[in-house]
């Protein structure tokens, strides 16, 4: 493939600039792909975005066989010079591998693979793909396609890797582009874009349907070296000498893309951040530059990630000053040790607890982040979370997490060392697409494989839930030798106050339907009988919660 983009044509037949579809899956955010394709139209091609499949928390969708036709026979219709899939997670590394194949195969058309995966695991990728490119691709994919065009070598390309008959080019990682500012905004509101999704296929920008708009300040700007994050070896690895990865765009940059944005779509209500931790030692002026521009230039409410150890009293109230209204604290475990020990997280709960304060204080919304099912120190993992989390100050909401076994992390390699993991098991390749993005969103009751898991996982969700009193819960914590033995009463609960926080409603059937389906059934095909039960659990439910 590699000798046919590069061979064959006469300078004349040539064309100077070519076609591009970018392809993204479950991901119709994505950051990477919408910055690629402003990049190659920047440089003169033309780029199509195909949003193939949409990410929403909690609610998988298997790519159907339609679906599969859908892109082929777009493609086929674009006709691209190029097909870049974008494949930022290991955890849907299979199904672009083998849409890869498909689309070289029954499309015909030369594929290129990018991402935090192809960068890991460039070997594997490479085999079902032309090319990959490791690293950051502006001027990978850029100086790729005018290659293409200009009908020169594309063997030579730092970043990119090809195959040339069996002998792979492994080139170099450039060093890291400084200069975010002389990047084009990302793609927004893109009349070439298409979005491949139940079923059907419609020509729109997936984002333009959503009030939120999202976007980043920095890039690797994250100083921590959690062990599951596989953005520690980006960082650390990849781009060692390659020039400082802390990098920060322009407060000016910034806010006139948003400004931009804005303009097309105003139906903006949010912005928000996907630094990894945002601010964070940021150049020096940036903060306060960004806090008073921000709410007089944009005056939108903005969500971010961060840290508990960075989120001090005077930074949240700044923060907040500017519009602050959302901030996901990645705290992992409740236990020290266990942070410490298997996360190599080192801040201390009391800090957790000042920043939950801070938060809290200053009215700003906070989401906690879990991990429930490590294999190490797995009870004291979740005593610890529990025990924790009946010390934030409430409201507050939780992301309670599987982990995800990342290559070339830390703790994937440890897992290995120690034989919890095989090869195989990596970003969970063993287990079914549905059940790897369901445990993003710990569903209790789905993860909960045995019984001590299935109490500590309800106790744990059940703890996030400000309706119901500490004391209660305390008391089930103080049970727990015999709930462990018999946890279904408690997943139910916990299911009904999922329900009710997400919905508003106590939907106590489906939540019986969890724990016991027969049960649901028989009072299913006897109303009158479930509306009896229903009201008796009502006045036992109301008088606990007394
Ligand atoms: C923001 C973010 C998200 C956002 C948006 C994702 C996105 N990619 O846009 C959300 C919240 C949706 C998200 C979700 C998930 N994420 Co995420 N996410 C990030 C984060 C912090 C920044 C990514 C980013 O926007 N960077 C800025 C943009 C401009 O760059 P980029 O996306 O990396 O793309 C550049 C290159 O990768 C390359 N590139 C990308 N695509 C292509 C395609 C081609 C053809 C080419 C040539 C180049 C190329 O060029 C781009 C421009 O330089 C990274 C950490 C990091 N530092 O990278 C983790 C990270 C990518 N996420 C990760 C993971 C695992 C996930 C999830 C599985 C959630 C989870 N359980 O942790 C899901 C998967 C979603 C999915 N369907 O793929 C891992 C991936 C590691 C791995 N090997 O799998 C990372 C590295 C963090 C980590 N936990 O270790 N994520
Ligand atoms: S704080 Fe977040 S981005 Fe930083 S190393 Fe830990 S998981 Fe990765």
């Amino acid at each position: 493939m590699t000798q046919r983009l590069s061979e064959g044509l006469e300078p004349s037949a040539r064309p100077r600039r070519i076609r591009v579809a970018l392809l993204t899956l479950y991901l119709s955010e994505s950051l990477g792909a919408r910055q690629l394709c402003s990049v190659l139209k920047a440089r003169g091609h033309e780029c199509s975005l195909i949003f193939f499949k949409e990410f929403r928390w909690g609610e998988f969708r298997p790519v159907t066989r339609r679906e599969e036709e859908l892109l082929l026979s777009l493609l086929r219709d674009l006709q691209p010079d190029l097909v870049g899939l974008s494949l930022t997670s290991s955890l849907v590394a299979d199904l672009a591998l083998d849409l890869s194949d498909k689309i070289r195969k029954q499309a015909g058309l030369p594929v290129i693979l990018g991402g935090a995966h192809p960068s890991a695991c460039p070997e594997d990728c490479l085999a079902h793909a032309d090319f990959i490119c490791r690293g950051e691709g502006e001027q990978a994919l850029g100086d790729l396609a005018d290659a293409i065009a200009a009908g020169g070598l594309v063997h030579q390309i730092p970043n990119i890797w090809t195959k040339i008959d069996v002998e792979i080019h492994r080139n170099e990682v450039r060093p890291l582009t400084q200069h975010l500012d002389s990047l084009p905004f990302a793609a927004f509101d893109d009349p070439d874009c298409y979005l491949i999704e139940h079923d059907g296929i419609e020509q729109v920008d997936p984002a333009c349907r959503i009030p939120m708009y999202h976007t980043y300040a920095s890039r690797m700007a994250c100083p921590f070296t959690c062990a599951f994050c596989a953005g520690v070896w980006l960082r650390r690895e990849l781009y060692a000498e390659k020039g400082p990865v802390r990098r920060y765009r322009s407060v000016s940059h910034l806010l006139a893309e948003i400004k931009q944005a804005r303009e097309r779509h105003p139906g903006i209500e949010l912005i928000q951040f996907w630094d990894e931790v945002f601010g964070v030692r940021p150049p020096a002026g940036w903060l306060e530059e960004f806090c008073d521009r921000f709410p007089g230039e944009i005056g939108l409410p903005y969500a971010i990630w961060s840290h508990p150890s960075l989120l001090n009293d005077e930074l949240v109230a700044r923060l907040r000053g500017a519009g602050l209204k959302g901030v996901v604290v990645g705290v992992e475990s409740g236990s020290e040790r266990v942070r410490r020990e298997v996360l190599n997280r080192h801040e201390r709960n009391t800090a957790v607890l000042r920043a939950a304060q801070a938060l809290n204080r200053h009215g700003v919304a906070a989401t906690y982040d879990f991990i429930l099912d490590l294999p190490w120190l797995t009870e004291e993992n979740c005593r610890g979370t529990f025990e924790l989390m009946m010390r934030l100050p409430r409201p507050f909401n939780v992301g309670l997490h599987s982990l995800s076994f990342l290559p070339c992390t830390a703790i994937t390699a440890r897992a290995l060392a120690e034989g919890l993991l095989l090869p195989g098991q990596i970003a969970s390749a063993d287990r079914p697409l549905a059940e790897r993005f369901e445990s993003f969103l710990w569903k209790y009751r789905l993860q909960a494989r045995d019984r001590a898991s299935a109490f500590w996982h309800s106790l744990i969700y059940l703890a996030s839930v400000s309706f119901l009193p500490r004391a209660l819960l305390w008391k089930l914590y103080r049970a727990r030798a015999l709930l462990r033995l018999y946890p279904k009463p408690l997943v139910v609960a916990a299911e009904a106050a999922r329900i009710k926080k997400e919905t508003g409603e106590l939907k106590l059937w489906a939540a019986l339907a969890v724990g016991y389906p027969w049960l649901a059934g028989f009072f299913a095909r006897h109303p009158s009988l479930g509306r009896l039960v229903n009201r008796g659990i009502r006045s036992l439910g109301r008088l606990l919660l007394r």
